[in-house]
């Protein structure tokens, strides 16, 4: 694809995975590369927490563990991350802190001799008014959604410092660029959370105490994409092992829907039959964003989890979660 630098084809990488570090495996997408690399038999999967030791944001702690693990593959899932209430009022932590964590791993990696490293960014790179779908070349064409501006220029950053690594160094390091993610271990604090393990704690709250009302944010017109993390996790194994991969490549299950409707099936989810009021001094933020998953499409790979099944499984592991006091608020 002209302007990603390296033309993709789905030739195979004969490079076995080797030690795999997944950095940000306590979150949920790195829980979910967890799970599915365990089908991986060439992979020895690495994880260390902040709790043992490695703050990612500590450039001479990411330094000290790489030299000492020293891993051929790193997975980059490690984010300051949040949905739009978190991001729209806390723009320096989100910046210093996915930049610092960006930097440290790609150049520590590089320095370390990693071979193939993964970084994972966000649909939130592309311009606030890019044209619908988002095809990976409409990056750096206009100007961001204001709500996620930081986060979204660490992203880039994060991005261009993989697709330079490759270019100046020869090195295998890309990136994935996922659309709105949900699934099992997802944060579902009230204010903090993204939409829909949002929706799902308040509308299930209000199932349970039989609410006659319950309150969603916005005008519930903006659209969104939802990818379940079990498929962007199978997209970012695929991609690792291609032997030309391009330098980043959108992961979406290519269908979007208006916040009104994901707030009508929530609802039905979680057996609620009350009333929905809409809270508009809350922001929408971006008017839609669905990408253009065509690249990735044409390489070889498709989402397999529709919404309506992530969805309840999803229900199914909050209440899980929620029960066995193991739930991220
Ligand atoms: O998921 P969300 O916070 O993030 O919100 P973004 C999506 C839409 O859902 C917005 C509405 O229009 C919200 O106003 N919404 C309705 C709610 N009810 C709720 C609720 O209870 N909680 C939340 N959070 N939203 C984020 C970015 O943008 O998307 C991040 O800020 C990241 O940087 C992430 O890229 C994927 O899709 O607007």
């Amino acid at each position: 694809m002209e302007g990603l630098g390296h033309p993709a084809t789905t030739a195979l990488s004969r490079a076995p995975m080797g030690r795999v570090f997944v950095a940000g495996h306590t979150g949920m997408v790195g829980a979910a590369f967890v799970r599915r690399l365990a089908r991986e038999p060439d992979a020895d999967v690495v994880v260390r927490s902040r709790r043992d030791g490695l703050d990612l944001t500590d450039r001479a702690a990411v330094d000290r563990f790489l030299a000492d693990v020293r891993p051929q593959t790193m997975i980059v899932a490690a984010a300051r991350v949040g949905g739009i209430q978190a991001n729209a009022t806390r723009p320096e932590e989100f910046l210093r802190e996915n930049l610092a964590i960006a930097l440290n791993l790609i150049e520590g990696a590089r320095r370390a001799g990693v071979s193939r490293l993964l970084f994972l960014g966000s649909s939130c790179i592309y311009p606030r008014l890019a044209p619908q779908p988002m095809a990976e070349d409409s990056l750096l064409t206009g100007p961001l959604e204001p709500t996620n501006e930081a986060y979204a220029i660490a992203k880039i950053a994060g991005l261009k410092l993989a697709q330079a690594c490759r270019r100046q160094h020869g090195l295998l390091y890309h990136s994935v660029m996922p659309t709105n993610l949900y699934g099992p271990g997802d944060n579902y604090h009230a204010e903090d959370s993204h939409v829909l393990p949002g929706l799902i704690r308040r509308f299930d709250e209000a199932a349970r105490t039989g609410a006659p009302e319950v309150g969603a944010w916005g005008t519930g017109a903006p659209r969104r994409e939802f990818l379940h993390v079990d498929d962007l996790a199978d997209a970012g194994i695929f991609l690792l092992r291609l032997a030309e991969p391009p330098d980043w490549v959108n992961v979406g299950s290519g269908v979007d829907l208006t916040i009104r409707e994901l707030t009508e099936r929530v609802a039905e989810a979680v057996g609620y039959r009350g009333r929905i009021v809409w809270d508009t001094a809350r922001p929408d933020g971006a008017p839609r964003k669905l990408l253009d998953v065509s690249l990735l499409t044409r390489l070889g790979w498709r989402a397999r989890i529709p919404l309506e099944q992530g969805l309840s499984e999803t229900v199914a592991a909050y209440r899980r979660e929620r029960a066995a006091g193991i739930w991220r608020h």
